[in-house]
């Protein structure tokens, strides 16, 4: 068990004998086109049911014309491939939107059947994984998915210094689309990977970074996409591509890249054409501009809607999209001054005010889910409140890149359930997240999820198995923003482990823990990740959140902590919420104390609404998050024997890494503030060390004692290797 199959593993049930007289013997494939979305959840139900069950399933006879229905099979199909197929049957069908499905059961008789072929292909892999989880019983059901657009989004490189294939904020290998600059002859894994993707919902894959590469506009690199497409396109799974923005100068040796140019346009609707030419039904195009210093419409005094609507007018004729990045900041504080208003976290809102109705309407406009990036604590960014006819999707971070990069494990789908529950009151009116980004709150068509995945080469995927009931959690959730955490989580290790319920037991107390526990030693009350800021965002360095011109600062000293962002005395990010929320956040007795920090500067000795100074909670919060995951590799080891011995090796080195380093951001953090702020901890543990033995203290045979920066993620400043 190498975690290849992740969820799809198909292995055989405990009692498989008893319920094998329950399932279908033959399958109806409504299209047995090579290729088709159809035929492919045909193999699946073949491959699954046997694997499942032993179950070897037979073309059933009779394709159901004249009503003539096959007796014992499962059929699969579209709902007018089987209206055509049996003009005469008349059967209940629900209501079914693009890429839903239905599923009745009855006895031996199992109908799938999807509004589209992508759909049909959901219904599939959704009757394997109940039955899987051992539910053959008789039932009808019907889903249809909350948001048109569920996508993937990869930071794969193409090209990358001498790091070929390489893939941004990637912790599990080389890139599964590109090697040596080019797209990858074998592409196994690809689609592999678009297998995963399709049963759980994602419609769409972009597969090369926000900071693109303009040279995979060239002719053969676009062939290669199309290999890609044709690689996803049994799994109903749609291209989508990364754009940089400054293409036609850098590419296409045009002497600008100003949207408005004449030249410029016909360089894009040429690139798009001859994109589309090769991959008709490519989803569209991801644009990431005039930010982080990637060129953007701001370089020529353009707004962000014109750089958009380049890109969605090239794309109108063939019916693809544009998702606008509103990752757009450039809130630097050069001179490092108390400069109030270099807030990063006001940028979007202050880039995007007063374009609302200037998007072409196949412009949708992608916003990370806090105004921050990533953090492991943010409020919901308050730009989704202030898009009401331009359609808004959330992007959420699959990839752990704040928040432990896979070593540490942090089951991330209670925080996004939280994000998407929240209620920005937009005209005092109930508006929770979830229902702006479904445009169900403002009636917007395009809509949707993006998450950033990040797979690689590893036979994990992420790099760690526990870390993919994240990818899971995020497919489901981009489905039905109503399905519960707890819910996703069990059913997900049902598949992926077992359904023994010591497993669901323990993995369920590990992952439904690990996201307070990482926060508790990572970073509290809403201070963000404490972790190295600049380059690797891993790993304590709360000295590096105030050294950089970013604005996105601690304001630590020797008295006081946090961001003051009120409207009165602050940067006034609190003022970009709707008023109701505005007030929440401006007044520092009704912000609630896991945001505080955020909000609010105040001295060490502020007491919480627990009744806890800022500091004093500071040391407990990292001493009861580190003594939670120092519990997860015992948890682990008692399903010795009840876990395969490569995965539960795999788990147990990343678990007691886990817990050691949750001690490195305990002591880190703690020492840091303790020193600035010279208050005792009341429980005296915070520099207290009189039971460590210090590496550097012993009888070092082949190793060295060297100094250690920033000095507080060592203790003493010194390790050795
Ligand atoms: C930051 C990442 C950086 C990305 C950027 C983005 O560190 O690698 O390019 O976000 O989302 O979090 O564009």
């Amino acid at each position: 068990e190498d975690g290849l199959n992740a969820w799809l593993r198909y292995s055989p049930v405990a009692n498989a004998q008893a319920l094998r007289g329950r399932l279908p013997t033959g399958l109806v494939a409504l299209n047995t086109t090579q290729g088709s979305p159809v035929n492919t959840a045909a193999k699946e139900l073949t491959q699954g049911l046997n694997g499942l069950f032993g179950v070897r399933l037979s073309a059933a006879k009779g394709d159901g014309k004249g009503g003539d229905r096959p007796r014992n099979a499962v059929t699969v199909g579209t709902v007018a491939q089987f209206v055509n197929a049996n003009p005469t049957v008349r059967i209940a069908l629900p209501e079914l939107i693009e890429d839903g499905f239905h599923i009745n059961v009855s006895g031996g008789n199992v109908r799938i059947l999807g509004q589209n072929e992508r759909g049909a292909l959901y219904g599939a892999f959704h009757y394997l994984s109940l039955v899987a989880q051992g539910n053959v019983s008789d039932f009808s059901l019907a889903s249809n998915p909350e948001a048109p657009v569920r996508w993937v989004n990869q930071w794969d490189n193409t090209q990358d210094g001498g790091t070929h294939g390489s893939v941004e904020r990637g912790y599990g290998g080389k890139s599964v689309f590109f090697w040596e600059g080019r797209i990858r002859e074998d592409l196994t894994r690809a689609g592999q990977y678009a297998r995963l993707l399709a049963s759980i919902g994602i419609n769409a894959v972009v597969v090369n970074n926000v900071n693109a590469n303009a040279t995979l506009l060239a002719p053969e690199l676009m062939d290669g996409l199309a290999r890609i497409a044709n690689v996803f396109r049994p799994y109903g799974i749609q291209l989508g591509f990364s754009l940089n923005f400054a293409a036609p100068q850098m590419y296409g040796n045009l002497s600008t890249f100003d949207p408005l140019d004449k030249s410029v346009i016909e360089f894009w609707q040429n690139v798009t054409d001859n994109l589309y030419a090769r991959i008709p039904d490519m989803a569209g195009y991801l644009v990431k501009a005039s930010s982080e210093g990637q060129p953007g419409p701001l370089t020529y005094n353009r707004t962000l809607a014109d750089g958009a609507n380049l890109f969605a007018r090239a794309l109108q004729k063939h019916n693809g999209i544009c998702v606008f990045r509103a990752f757009v900041y450039d809130h630097r504080n050069l001179n490092q001054t108390l400069d109030w208003k270099a807030d990063r976290a006001n940028a979007a809102v202050n880039f995007f005010e007063g374009l609302d109705d200037k998007f072409e309407p196949n412009v949708l406009v992608q916003i990370k889910y806090g105004p921050i990036d990533f953090q492991v604590r943010e409020p919901v960014s308050p730009l989704f409140s202030h898009l009401r006819k331009t359609g808004a999707a959330i992007e959420l971070q699959v990839t752990q890149e704040y928040l432990g990069q896979q070593a540490h494990v942090v089951y991330l789908a209670p925080m996004w359930k939280e994000i998407l529950d929240f209620d920005l009151r937009v005209d005092a009116k109930p508006s929770r997240v979830a229902d702006i980004v479904t445009g169900k709150r403002f009636n917007t068509t395009l809509s949707g999820y993006a998450g950033v995945v990040n797979v690689g080469m590893n036979t994990t995927w992420l790099g760690s198995h526990l870390a993919m009931s994240n990818l899971y959690a995020y497919g489901k959730l981009a489905w039905s923003a109503s399905a519960d955490p707890a819910a996703i989580l069990s059913e997900w290790t049902k598949l992926t482990f077992s359904s023994d319920p010591d497993v669901l037991r323990v993995i369920a107390d590990i992952s439904l823990a690990s996201w307070p526990a990482y926060e508790n030693y990572s970073g509290n009350l809403g201070i963000q990740t404490l972790c190295d800021i600049l380059l690797g965002h891993y790993g304590p360095n709360p000295g590096s959140q105030d050294g950089n011109p970013w604005g996105q600062w601690t304001r630590a000293d020797a008295d006081t902590i946090g961001m003051d962002r009120t409207v009165k005395n602050g940067t006034g990010n609190a003022g970009q919420y709707p008023p109701e929320v505005a007030a929440l956040y401006e007044n520092i007795d009704t912000t609630p104390d896991n945001l505080l920090l955020w909000f609010h500067h105040v001295p060490y000795t502020h007491v919480l609404k627990s009744g806890k100074t800022v500091i004093q909670h500071f040391y407990d919060a990292h001493y009861n998050g580190s003594a939670v995951a120092q519990t997860f590799p015992k948890l682990w080891e008692s399903l010795k024997g009840k876990i395969d011995p490569e995965r539960y090796e795999h788990v147990l080195y990343r678990l007691v890494y886990q817990a050691g380093h949750s001690l490195v951001w305990r002591d880190s953090v703690n020492n840091f503030y303790f020193n600035k702020s010279g208050i005792a901890d009341a429980q005296g543990r915070v520099g207290n060390y009189k039971y460590r033995i210090e590496a550097e203290s012993m009888k070092l045979e082949g190793y060295q004692v060297y100094d250690v920066r920033p000095f507080e993620a060592a203790s003493g400043a010194k390790a050795i290797v």
